[in-house]
């Protein structure tokens, strides 16, 4: 089965693709043309927008993925202008860490929503995934993308850029939501 994944975050791709290597679902881009305005106030309002968006332009399955990192100490910032916080992925790595210099209350979880839309148009199944941690002092380790060198999992010494691709995707939000994903696949 083949889906098309509405993003142009190659990162996810990787990630994504790994993860259902076992399986018999093959994710591949939109077609030319995939840019979506992310207006919407949800993680899941604009894993909808990117969902409708991939499916205008492919008219087959189509699976989004919207995600972030929300911090309680910023109230939920930067929450789903993650992508957007500053130009750069260390640029927004260090406006984090500076927003939160001598702030003691460091907890924080990534969340990603996936949504998954069928050939018709009609949304099939949506889920949000969640992975608890906190936030470090200092960035260490160099796998993953985007914040995984600041955000420490809970009950682990690690940040997410210090585990390894496999380590990551058995505990990672978006390992959790496209469980839940293949899980109601394999069940339709
Ligand atoms: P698409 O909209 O094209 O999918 P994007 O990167 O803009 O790509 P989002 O709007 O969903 O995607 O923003 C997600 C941002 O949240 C991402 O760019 C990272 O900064 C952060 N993020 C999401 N998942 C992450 C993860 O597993 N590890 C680290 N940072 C993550």
């Amino acid at each position: 089965m083949k889906i098309v994944l509405a993003t142009s975050n190659e990162h996810k791709v990787k990630e994504i693709n790994a993860i259902v290597a076992q399986e018999n679902i093959s994710f591949i881009l939109p077609p030319s043309g995939f840019d979506p305005i992310e207006d919407g106030l949800t993680f899941e309002e604009n894993s909808l927008i990117k969902a409708r968006a991939a499916w205008e332009l492919s008219k087959t399955w189509v699976l989004a993925d919207d995600s972030g990192l929300c911090i309680d100490a910023l109230n939920g910032a930067p929450g789903i202008h993650s992508a957007r916080y500053a130009q750069t992925p260390q640029e927004r790595i260090d406006r984090v860490l500076s927003e939160l210099e001598g702030v003691n209350n460091r907890s924080a979880r990534f969340k990603c929503c996936m949504t998954l839309i069928n050939p018709s148009g009609e949304v099939e199944f949506s889920y949000t995934g969640v992975c608890e941690g906190s936030i470090v002092n200092e960035q260490r380790g160099t796998n993953g993308f985007g914040y995984d060198p600041i955000f420490l999992l809970d009950n682990s010494d690690r940040t997410m850029a210090e585990l390894s691709e496999e380590e990551k995707n058995k505990l990672s939000h978006r390992g959790k939501a496209l469980t839940a994903v293949i899980e109601y696949l394999n069940k339709k």
